[in-house]
């Protein structure tokens, strides 16, 4: 009997020009590293190619100070093999990024995944030959790789995107974006430091630093919605009893809509009577990540008055934990409600406007005009920084293929195809690109959840699909067109029963310091993990419905 590798020989021989390789993956992110190993084992010939200079993605790039978790790191790690999960020892419930990337070293490593992956590879653009069924991938320097089958593995965080002052390449100090923090440790000690930004980076930079520097001014435009992280370490005997109901975790994330081991709260806040419901809220308040945002009363991300009640709850904290009622009342969101947008998780975030060191810059009231040699120069003061940090966010989601020229087939390219809002079917793949799939891509499954479970779905579906290619010498796989349309449509309606519809978020694609990035795209699956993953089992099952494979 022929071999799985025998088998794929034998497809690529009869296809005519030889690529160089069966699949091409470009990113080596948690994603990237998951695709590789699982590709491999089909006997297929994969080459990852990554910008970065090392493995890990997100938690590669990722270095700046208070970088962790805010999901449960034993549920965030990978749970395909038993033996990594034996002997994996998480010291944290929420683990800091140096941990996470010695975490996915660690996986590179025991799966020999190394040999595959190639650095420094920068994808400039991508181009479908529907003459031989192939794709070209063309890389900065101007190497060229073929495959045939080409599988993004982007991130969906991985477009940092910078505000656009005046001067800012003038500044005399240290500065950067949080996701090109040096990868060399940076000491803050006695240092006056900026944070432009108070999203989910910013919060976590300042609830970090801000005993460790001789000043910092947080320069906030519109505060969130921020709640306590409440991590601690594990302890040998807890991390026994997290191995020892490792299947449980699973299984409880499996069952969410996030993914996370943290699922709604199935009554509705207005059946519940009131010192109930405060009790409830008051656990949710001090229980551990995300429990506040995901495991509410599930009407308070879909109702406007069960939201404004949980949002003054939450309104009433920020007001008990900082010390100045002005400053309180400045770091209360009025323009969207609890949980609308990400929900930054906090360690001392709100304790840290009570320290003497520290001041919020509303630069709502007072924009920022200009950053200057030595600091950053507003409508109203100037100030004077050693470093300057830009926790400003991203071109979220579609960014990172934004960056690349995909051209498919009819030299039809994917920026023009997804100008008002990405058209995917199931985020998997897209009509006029054949073979290109997206692991985890706009509107998938993957982009609201806790990742790592979902890509491993995303992943393991692309990987019985590649088993059904090589069975069935299909040479060529290409969604249709109403597939696509009825999917998006499916995508748009899903945002109609959710509240972050409203807010200016990455959620929606919103983001002030990119062009045409001011306006609602549908880039997330709000349908929740479950029901995407039975949808993309129904799609297999029926012999992989909504695709053509020739
Ligand atoms: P976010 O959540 O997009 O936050 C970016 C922050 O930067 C947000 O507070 C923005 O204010 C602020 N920002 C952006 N541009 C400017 C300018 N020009 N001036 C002042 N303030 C600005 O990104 P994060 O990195 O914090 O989080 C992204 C995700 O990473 C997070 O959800 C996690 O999943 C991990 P705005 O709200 O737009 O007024």
């Amino acid at each position: 009997m022929a071999s799985t590798a025998d088998v794929t020989e034998e497809v690529l021989t009869n296809s005519g020009a030889q690529p160089d390789h069966d699949v091409i993956v470009i990113g080596a992110g948690v994603t990237g590293i998951y695709a590789l190993h699982r590709f491999r084992e089909l006997g297929l010939d994969v080459t990852v190619l990554e910008a970065g200079g090392g493995p890990g993605g997100t938690w590669y790039w990722n270095r700046y100070p208070g970088c962790r978790f805010d999901s449960e790191s034993w549920s965030y790690g990978y749970s395909f093999s038993q033996e990594l999960l034996d002997e994996w020892e998480w010291s944290e419930h929420f683990a800091a990024q140096p941990e996470t990337l010695r975490y996915l070293e660690h996986v590179v490593e025991k799966f020999d995944l190394l040999r595959d992956m190639q650095f420094d590879c920068k994808v400039e653009r991508c181009v479908w030959n529907e003459a031989d069924l192939t794709w070209t991938v063309e890389l900065e320097g101007g190497r060229r790789l073929t495959c045939r089958f080409l599988m993004t593995a982007l991130g969906l965080l991985s477009a940092a995107t910078l505000p656009s002052f005046e001067g800012m390449d003038d500044f005399d100090g240290l500065s950067f974006h949080t996701y090109y923090a040096p990868h060399e440790p940076v000491d803050y000690a006695g240092k006056r430091v900026a944070v432009i930004g108070t999203g989910a980076t910013g919060v976590q930079v300042i609830g970090e630093i801000a005993d460790r520097v001789a000043e910092l001014k947080v320069f906030q435009r519109r505060p969130n919605w921020c709640a306590p992280l409440h991590n601690a370490e594990i302890t040998p005997g807890e991390m026994a009893d997290i191995r020892a109901r490792y299947d449980e975790v699973f299984a409880r994330c499996a069952e969410t809509p996030g993914g996370f081991i943290h699922g709604p709260n199935r009554s509705k806040l207005a059946e519940i009577p009131e010192t109930e419901r405060l009790a409830f809220w008051e656990d949710l308040y001090a229980a551990p990540g995300f429990a506040v945002w995901l495991g509410n009363y599930r009407d308070v991300l879909m109702d406007e008055d069960a939201n404004a009640e949980f949002s003054a709850f939450i309104a009433d904290k920020i007001r008990g934990r900082v010390d100045d009622p002005a400053v309180a009342e400045k770091l209360i969101p009025t323009d969207h409600g609890f949980g609308v947008q990400r929900v930054p998780m906090e360690t001392g975030y709100y304790e840290a406007y009570n320290r003497d060191n520290v001041e919020l810059v509303d630069v709502s009231e007072t924009p920022i005009e200009r950053i200057t040699p030595t600091g950053i120069a507003t409508t109203d003061r100037e100030f004077e920084f050693d470093i300057i940090v830009y926790a400003t966010g991203f071109d979220a989601i579609t960014g990172s293929f934004d960056r690349i020229d995909f051209v498919g087939s009819d030299g039809l390219t994917l920026r023009e195809k997804w100008e008002e809002t990405p058209v995917t079917y199931l985020g998997v793949q897209m009509a006029g690109f054949p073979n290109l799939f997206m692991l985890a891509g706009p509107t998938a499954g993957s982009n609201s959840t806790n990742f790592p479970r979902a890509i491993e779905t995303g992943v393991d579906w692309a990987a019985d699909l590649a088993r059904h290619i090589i069975d069935n010498d299909v040479s060529r796989v290409e969604c249709t067109v109403e597939a696509e349309d009825e999917w998006t449509e499916h995508v748009r309606e899903l945002y109609a029963y959710l509240l972050l519809r409203k807010a200016k978020s990455w959620f929606t694609g919103y983001n002030s310091n990119v062009e045409d990035r001011q306006r609602t795209r549908y880039l997330i699956y709000n349908g929740g993990a479950p029901r995407y993953t039975k949808r993309l089992n129904e799609v297999a099952e029926a012999g992989y419905a909504g695709f053509t494979l020739s």
